[in-house]
């Protein structure tokens, strides 16, 4: 009999998979709970989700005498009534604590759990207490090794990637523990890992290292190709930058362009000034990038270690990008510690001016691990217990996590209330829908969605800060939240 192994991926509080209140929506007025409810409602069944890579990579690896089922828990719960050999948990830092639930529960019911990805990577002792086995770093290899070992029941409680894995090597990825109806798209494609650059707030670098790998050209061009054959829909590059490597990108788009595919991915805005790449991004039919623009306050830059462009740059990079049909995400965030109460007029005008798509306004979110977790720790600024990686969760722009650096926080949170209010509302989801340079309906969707999850993040800073004034002590306000929520 085969050995059954599920591979579990978790929804996040709020935010890309479902808006919800993190105070609880029975504090909400009836007719909003409703609009939530139905707005959520929207997302499940527009399928806007898309499968997790990193477990379709490692559903990919085979073993005889293994069977391995993706368990994506946004569309159900855990299939208990299942019997299981093996549950792989794909866990998040800001999802630990939900994580490390279901791990203990599966292993009361003496069902063995294995711990990977982000979060066990970086932080493997808080995880072992809640694992039979840790797997710590890239697992495209390690994964095969361990399930070699649970078939010959000569289990491990750890297995380490001693170097990032070459990914030159051809692992063909393939979608059969999917279930592709449920997704927006199943073309999702990685071409490569590591990032050069090293932002304070990201951990990118600290994860997948700071060199470049890349896999073949070759078999990225056979992978698409044979994905396009299964699945017709759009394909998401998920690089981080895939712009990153000029040569390499050049070369791949290039060779894509007769497939006819449509695609989005994420860049740097200097691909407004790299015009050849530009133009084979623009052929090979990508419709949409999401860009981390972050600051425009260059002392914020220079705070945050965010030098891979300049401010002044910044418009003229958006502008050439949207001109080739390209529509763009440009990611924010406020409250960064060159910033003050004068930053977010000067976002506003950066949108209106540069006719940005869909803006992603953020709060500043420290993420354990990073460089800006260490620094805001040392400077007694972070609103959670720093000693617990599982006191940190993902919201979006629902929660203070920190003090900002030069603005007290009730004013911090009226200023980006008022911010979010001017940016995303009807009108302007409307207009920004029918001036897009390309997949005008998704840039509409994007930002009525939008609408609707700042109204919740105005809704909950309020009464984030409510509960500290009540409290008396700010540092436990995340604490209390986290209870309720
Ligand atoms: C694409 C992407 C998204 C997409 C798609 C998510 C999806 N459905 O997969 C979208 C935009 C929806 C998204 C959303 C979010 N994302 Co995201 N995302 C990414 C990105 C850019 C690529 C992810 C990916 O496919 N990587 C490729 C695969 C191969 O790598 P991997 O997932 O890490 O898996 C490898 C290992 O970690 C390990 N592994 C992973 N899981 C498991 C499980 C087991 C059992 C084992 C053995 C091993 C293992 O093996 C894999 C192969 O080597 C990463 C950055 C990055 N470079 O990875 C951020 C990243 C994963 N996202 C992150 C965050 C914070 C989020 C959000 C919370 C943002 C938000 N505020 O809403 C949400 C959370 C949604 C959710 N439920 O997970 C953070 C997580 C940080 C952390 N320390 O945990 C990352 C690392 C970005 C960052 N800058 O720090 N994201
Ligand atoms: S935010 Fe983007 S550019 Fe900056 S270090 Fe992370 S992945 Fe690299």
């Amino acid at each position: 009999m085969n050995r059954q192994v599920a591979l579990v991926f978790l929804p996040s509080d709020s935010g890309v998979d479902g808006a919800r209140s993190i105070y609880g929506e029975g504090k909400l007025p009836g007719p909003v709970r409703w609009f939530n409810d139905t707005v959520r409602d929207l997302i499940r069944k527009t399928q806007f989700a898309i499968p997790p890579l990193g477990l379709m990579i490692l559903s990919s690896v085979e073993v005889a005498g293994v069977e391995q089922t993706i368990c994506d828990l946004r569309f159900e719960p855990f299939p208990f009534d299942r019997r299981w050999d093996l549950v792989g948990i794909s866990v998040q830092t800001g999802l630990a604590a939900r994580a490390f639930a279901l791990a203990d529960e599966l292993r009361r019911r003496k069902i063995p759990v294995v711990l990977g990805g982000p979060h066990v990577t970086l932080f493997p002792d808080s995880c072992r207490p809640h694992a039979d086995v840790l797997a710590i770093g890239e697992a495209d290899d390690l994964w095969k090794e361990l399930l070699l070992d649970l078939v010959a029941g000569s289990l491990r409680t750890e297995y380490r990637a001693g170097t990032l894995p070459d990914l030159s090597l051809p692992r063909p990825v393939s979608k059969r523990s999917l279930e592709a109806g449920r997704y927006f798209t199943t073309n999702l494609v990685q071409t490569g890992r590591g990032c050069p650059y090293h932002c304070d707030f990201c951990n990118v670098h600290v994860l997948n290292g700071h060199a470049l790998r890349h896999r073949r050209v070759a078999d990225l061009v056979e992978e698409v190709r044979r994905f396009r054959e299964e699945d017709r829909r759009i394909f998401f590059f998920v690089d981080d930058s895939i712009n990153a490597d000029q040569p390499f990108a050049l070369e791949l788009f290039t060779r894509l362009e007769p497939l006819g595919i449509r695609w989005f991915g994420q860049a740097t805005t200097a691909l407004g000034q790299q015009p050849k790449l530009l133009d084979a991004f623009a052929r090979s039919g990508c419709q949409a990038l999401l860009v981390g623009i972050e600051s425009i306050e260059p002392a914020s830059r220079k705070a945050h270690r965010k030098t891979q462009s300049r401010s002044e740059e910044l418009a003229g990079n958006i502008r050439a990008i949207r001109q080739n049909g390209i529509s763009l995400y440009g990611s924010f965030i406020y409250g960064l510690d060159g910033d003050t109460l004068a930053t977010p007029a000067a976002i506003l005008d950066f949108i209106r001016e540069t006719r940005l798509d869909v803006p992603g306004i953020n709060i500043l979110r420290p993420n354990p691990g990073t460089k800006v977790f260490d620094r805001l720790r040392e400077e007694g600024r972070l609103l959670f217990d720093p000693d617990d990686p599982a006191s940190f969760r993902y919201t979006f722009g629902q929660e203070m996590l920190y003090r900002p650096k030069n603005i007290p926080l009730d004013d911090f949170i009226a200023s980006y209330s008022d911010l979010t209010r001017k940016v995303f509302n009807i009108p302007n989801a409307i207009r920004r829908g029918l001036d897009a340079p390309g997949i005008k309906p998704a840039v509409l969707f994007f930002n009525l969605f939008y609408s609707h999850l700042y109204s919740l993040s105005r809704h909950d800073l309020q009464r984030q800060l409510e509960r500290m004034d009540a409290d008396g002590e700010a540092s436990c306000a995340s604490k209390s939240i986290l209870r309720e929520g």
